[in-house]
């Protein structure tokens, strides 16, 4: 056991995640530059606070997601196959998948998420509003393999992967996603997926650096769950949040940089911060219709339709598993 387990086995008995959690913290707040990894900011605060960012008139994406699925449901309800099972991966609020399962003949429906409770308490609201219609929540990682339940064997599979999350993986991840998604949901699968486009810096800029400072709560939140889930003790008031938008890379990279040169422990260890120094929290990268296409292609689909609002902030694919 090394000194960070040890320190975490004397603080409680960690569960799986906490240990994961713990043991990524330990590592990406020992790399140079700082990170710390997204998926960490959805505690059930972070959730919620994320909640409060897509009602955000800067957050155009969630908004502009939804009035492409509802201009679109035609054409999504005649691209989803008839008593298809719909996989969705990860959970958040239903109003997305409600929209799709109001306009498609969707025969089952699989929400996957690491959090049992928050997918199982998902799918008791949408089995009393849609009381025949079969709901299967797995309870697993959604970027690694995982089984889908034996009831889907015989049905056709449509994975649904809304608002722009592959956004968040680096491209040989999103690339990573894709493959195993399409080996998930086997031959034949097709798949709606939402993606952010690149656009004028000065929106995303607003998107991501909201005058009410919700983001940034968002942001400062993960240092929050290391305080409360590791034992860390961050002066939260130390650091502030920034979102730039790197154009090379095509992403919004947000931030967390310390104010002042200061020491912080977590683990039996500490973290020494120069003032200015950033912890690296999340990039989120803006695709072309094009690249989207290329990156979808050479992750085994084909990409049948792709959508956008009239300003094209926003994207929508239609993708078709490739033989
Ligand atoms: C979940 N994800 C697509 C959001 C995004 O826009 O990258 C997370 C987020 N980060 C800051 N604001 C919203």
């Amino acid at each position: 056991m090394n000194v960070h387990a040890a320190a975490l086995a004397e603080a409680h008995l960690p569960d799986e995640q906490t240990s994961a959690f713990a043991r990524d913290a330990v590592e990406d707040l020992s790399r140079h530059p700082k990170r710390l990894s997204p998926k960490y900011f959805y505690d059930t605060t972070g959730s919620e606070l994320f909640e409060a960012i897509t009602r955000l008139p800067e957050y155009y994406p969630t908004r502009t997601e939804l009035s492409i699925l509802k201009d679109r449901a035609g054409e999504i309800a005649a691209f989803v196959a008839r008593a298809a099972a719909l996989v969705e991966f990860g959970a958040g609020a239903t109003t997305k998948v409600r929209l799709l399962l109001q306009k498609c003949a969707i025969g089952a429906y699989v929400p996957v998420d690491i959090s049992g409770d928050f997918i199982r308490s998902q799918a008791d609201g949408l089995r009393k509003d849609f009381p025949s219609l079969a709901v299967y929540p797995v309870a697993a990682d959604f970027t690694a393999p995982f089984v889908l339940p034996k009831a889907t064997a015989g049905m056709p599979k449509v994975g649904f992967f809304p608002g722009s999350t592959v956004g968040n993986f680096e491209p040989h991840e999103a690339c990573r996603f894709l493959r195993g998604a399409r080996e998930i949901l086997g031959e034949q699968a097709r798949m709606i997926i939402g993606v952010d486009l690149e656009k004028d810096e000065r929106v995303l800029y607003s998107a991501y650096n909201d005058p009410a400072g919700m983001t940034a709560r968002f942001n400062l939140n993960v240092l929050v769950r290391i305080n409360r889930e590791l034992g860390g003790n961050f002066d939260t008031t130390a650091f502030t949040h920034r979102a730039i938008y790197n154009r090379e890379q095509h992403r919004i990279e947000m931030h967390l940089i310390s104010k002042k040169a200061q020491t912080v422990r977590m683990l039996g260890t500490s973290f020494s911060f120069r003032q200015g120094e950033t912890i690296h929290t999340e990039n989120s990268y803006k695709y072309s219709i094009e690249r989207f296409g290329a990156l979808a292609r050479g992750s085994g689909w084909k990409v049948c339709e792709s959508w956008t609002d009239d300003a094209g902030m926003f994207s929508v694919h239609a993708l078709l598993a490739s033989a």
